[in-house]
């Protein structure tokens, strides 16, 4: 994926509020990750998406043909040996569960582990100094190439706030966020943003909101 031939790029994919996963949708990885298509390329692919559903099925711990949030949570490692956040878990099945079953099936498990792949090359990339986790600068680097024109305070805050839901344990030995705290920031600022644009009407950058529509927006978030 080159997030630079569009500045939005990589989780505007799957991390618009009504796009849903990834699989019909365009761009150069879901081709890649078609069943119908040749090539060298899309073998191996097809072997992964083969290992996939071996993987599917590992996890699929009650054997019943879907992921609940706590299997999904087993499958999805953050390549530091910690299993990803509930509240990301969350976060993926909300944008992936095309048929709004609750869970995660099969088909969806595939667009979801794609979406997640690409975030780790994203991940890879903005972590400069390659400490395995993302500090306050290296997030605001990211945040300014997806196009999102914060502050630092504002990325501070952000920090501090996910960093109090990994607990103080956790957060006593690291000074950054981890991968799947990495995608939910950016996850949860895109679609601040997309609100934001939403209520912004005539584009000055600038909302009005009487009480009951922020209180609206307070509870629902949109
Ligand atoms: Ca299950
Ligand atoms: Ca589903
Ligand atoms: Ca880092």
């Amino acid at each position: 994926m080159s997030y630079q031939n569009n500045p939005n790029g990589g989780y505007n994919q799957g991390a618009g509020q009504n796009q849903g996963g990834g699989y019909n949708q365009g761009g150069g990885y879901n081709q890649g990750a078609g069943q119908n298509q040749g090539g060298g390329y899309n073998q191996g692919n097809m072997i992964q998406d083969q290992q996939l559903s071996m993987w599917f099925r590992m996890v699929d711990m009650d054997q019943s043909g879907v992921l609940e949030a706590e299997e999904l949570q087993r499958a999805l490692s953050n390549g530091d040996f910690t299993p990803f956040s509930i509240e990301t878990v969350r976060l993926m099945i909300s944008m992936f569960d095309r048929d709004n079953s609750g869970t995660i099936d099969m088909r969806e498990f595939v667009a979801l582990w794609r979406y997640i792949e690409q975030w780790r090359d994203l991940f890879r990339k903005f972590d400069a100094d390659r400490s395995g986790t993302i500090e306050n600068r290296e997030l605001f680097d990211a945040f300014r190439a997806f196009g999102f024109n914060v502050s630092p305070k504002v990325v501070d805050n952000m920090v501090s706030k996910i960093r109090i839901l990994d607990g103080p344990k956790k957060s006593r030995y690291s000074k950054g966020i981890n991968f799947d705290r990495f995608i939910y920031a950016c996850v949860s600022l895109k679609s601040s943003v997309d609100t934001f644009h939403k209520l912004d009407t005539n584009k000055n950058g600038i909302v009005n909101l009487d009480y009951e529509r922020f209180m609206i927006l307070q509870i629902n978030g949109k």
